[in-house]
């Protein structure tokens, strides 16, 4: 009894035929629920995926960080040896505090409310799998051109022969959005063929409505980019919002970790 062939008759290589729309759909909805299941279970690898990363970021940063050198003209520029990460944006940005909460460090590199005070590339090793490079700020007022020259050619020349460069980190200020001058800095970019990200800062000064509107703004214009990351992360320094999840991002770069 059960037999599949007391049913109807009609015995399809062993299979019961679908005999009942109620069958069907219940077929179908155990079907679509196999579904679900499964792309619940894609997004669960995914968030552990991100959360091992972020804990790799978490033990890269927590690795002593020290300062190598600062160099201000091509001719002192270390040995390449480590991939390299350079921090790219306007004078008073936040590159150096970014610096220091990724590092964990108040006074690392040095931050000023002098715009322009920096006028070298900074050199830090973290932990021997990645130097971080601190640039020196751009987009000031008043800059004297002789200034500007020498910022242009020691950036410009440092971005076009950095083998080692991995990757540039382009700071915007969230309140600001992106200036001409970022974007004669990503045209930079663009043209020595370093990819960047940007990265919005000082976001604890800003709504949470102004700054959907700031990302979606810049978003919008960074996606026609050649070298651009279509995709932004918010930053803040001081309530460390942001902060796991681009040391999350840079560890992809470092020594001993591929992508
Ligand atoms: N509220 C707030 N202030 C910040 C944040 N990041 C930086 N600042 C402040 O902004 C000012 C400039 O920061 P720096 O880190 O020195 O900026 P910089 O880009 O290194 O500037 P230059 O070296 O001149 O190019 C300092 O007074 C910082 O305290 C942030 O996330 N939130
Ligand atoms: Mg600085």
């Amino acid at each position: 009894m059960g037999h599949h062939a007391a049913r109807g008759g009609q015995v399809l290589s062993g299979t019961a035929p679908i005999e009942t729309d109620v069958e069907k759909a219940s077929l179908i909805e155990a079907a679509q629920a196999d579904v679900e299941k499964a792309s619940l279970i894609e997004a669960a690898q995914a968030d552990a995926q991100k959360a091992s990363l972020v804990e790799a970021g978490r033990l890269l940063f927590a690795r002593e960080c020290v300062f190598m050198l600062g160099v201000a003209a091509l001719s002192g520029l270390p040995d390449a040896s480590l991939p390299e990460v350079a921090f790219a944006g306007r004078s008073n940005v936040g590159k150096s505090s970014l610096i220091n909460a990724l590092t964990g460090r108040n006074t690392l590199a040095r931050t000023s409310n002098t715009p322009g005070r920096t006028q070298e590339l900074n050199f830090f090793n973290l932990g021997q799998r990645l130097i971080l490079v601190d640039m020196p700020g751009y987009g000031f007022a008043n800059a004297p051109k002789g200034l500007v020259d020498k910022w242009t050619r020691l950036v410009n020349g440092f971005l076009k022969g950095r083998a080692v460069l991995r990757r540039a980190i382009v700071l915007v200020d969230s309140r600001h959005g992106l200036k001409d001058s970022d974007r004669d800095m990503m045209t930079m970019l663009d043209k020595a063929a370093v990819v960047y990200q940007v990265v919005l800062t000082k976001v604890d000064k800003i709504k949470a409505s102004e700054l959907d509107e700031v990302s979606r703004r810049t978003l919008d214009e960074i996606k026609g980019r050649v070298a651009a990351y279509p995709s932004l992360i918010a930053t803040s320094s001081e309530t460390g919002l942001g902060i796991a999840e681009l040391r999350a991002e840079l560890t992809t770069l470092s020594q001993g970790v591929s992508p």
